[in-house]
């Protein structure tokens, strides 16, 4: 039987003879690009919370990630210390968890660069983020847009971590990141762990209110695109009053029906209720009803979460605090992988 106790900053995992058992270790990451939506929270932050305690928690804010698509410098550093505070009112706890600021370790970029110079073309043309991404920004397509996978994939391999739970648009970049830790390790000797992706069924796709055939975004600019977390009651209700649907009447889960499903799929998920008894709740019943329910369990999921933020808003130091702390553990495992990844190429 294996059992949990707490000791110190970890709770530590140990067999019944008293042996300490290594937990598993989990990494990931979300860029302070905007608000953060519905999507963001039921395709991974939701999943990092529930998962705190089965793991060792590396998370981080990839500010450098942002940097791809340009920001407003004064309000990239603002939105960076804000999006490390939803994420502590999501509950990533600092006990559990280390949380930091991706610039903040300069081996993420240094190992990137490293990871460059052995990833192909090829492969890294076929990430369809970065044709997406440049559709949506012709006048800004920058070589560090199409570089983005080395550098998640540097984000990742520092750390040593077995999985990184994401929604399901990073699949790719997790299967280029697996790709270039197996050829190193295979090139040049044994440096990465090879991580897996830990991608949940639920919610791991979460697509826009107004076009449910494209995921939500946060750099979407439709109105009624995007459920923020810290949506006011009204502003959510508004939204899914308005979310494209169909003709047809029935509520059941039908994947044809795109804007349906979607709708389906965020109250299967937050009223933790399963299909059947879904779709008896709204036998007979038209939209209306079903949105209206729909609203009522959004706000009252969000509501725990924005009342956090606002507290944690107020008292900066404390976010701080956490960072620095999160900051102090990860650094020396970026570092340690990042010395020998030089030392195997040859750059010491
Ligand atoms: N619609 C979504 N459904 C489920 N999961 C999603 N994620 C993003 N959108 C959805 C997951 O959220 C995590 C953080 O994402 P990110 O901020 O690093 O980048 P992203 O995937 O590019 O998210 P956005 O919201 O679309 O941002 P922008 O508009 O700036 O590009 C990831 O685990 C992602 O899978």
């Amino acid at each position: 039987m294996k059992f949990y106790f707490s000791s110190g900053k970890r709770s530590k995992k140990i067999n019944k003879k008293g042996r300490k058992l290594s937990k598993k270790a989990v990494f990931s990451g979300i860029q302070p690009t905007g608000n953060i939506h519905l999507g963001n929270y039921l395709g991974a932050i939701r999943n990092w919370v529930n998962m705190q305690d089965l793991y060792e928690n590396i998370f981080c804010v990839v500010n450098s990630h942002a940097i791809t698509i340009r920001q407003n410098p004064a309000e990239l550093r603002e939105k960076t210390l804000d999006l490390a505070c939803m994420l502590v009112a999501c509950g990533i706890s600092p006990e559990k968890s280390s949380l930091f600021i991706q610039s903040e370790v300069d081996f993420h970029p240094a190992l990137a660069w490293i990871l460059d110079c052995n990833i192909f073309m090829g492969d890294m043309s076929r990430m369809t983020q970065f044709k997406d991404k440049s559709q949506k920004n012709p006048k800004n397509i920058n070589v560090g847009l199409f570089n983005y996978p080395a550098l998640m994939a540097a984000d990742i391999l520092l750390y040593q971590v077995d999985f990184v739970p994401v929604g399901e648009d990073q699949k790719q970049h997790i299967e280029l990141t697996r790709d270039v830790a197996m050829r190193f390790n295979r090139d040049f000797g044994e440096c990465f762990k090879v991580p897996e992706p830990l991608i949940l069924e639920s919610g791991a796709r979460i697509m826009g209110l107004d076009d449910p055939n494209s995921k939500m975004s946060k750099s979407a600019t439709g109105k009624n695109h995007a459920i923020f977390l810290l949506d006011s009651p009204d502003i959510i209700a508004s939204k899914i009053k308005k979310a494209t649907t169909d003709s047809n009447s029935e509520i059941v889960f039908d994947k044809s029906r795109a804007g349906l499903y979607n709708l389906l799929s965020i109250y299967e998920i937050l009223s933790k209720k399963d299909r059947g008894s879904i779709e008896a709740e709204f036998n007979g019943k038209g939209y209306g009803v079903f949105k209206n329910a729909l609203s009522e369990v959004v706000i009252e999921s969000l509501k725990p979460i924005r009342e956090s933020y606002l507290r944690l808003k107020s008292n900066e130091d404390y976010i701080r605090k956490i960072l620095n702390e999160g900051l102090e553990s990860v650094k020396p495992k970026a570092e340690a992988t990042y010395n020998r990844a030089k030392e195997l190429i040859g750059l010491v």
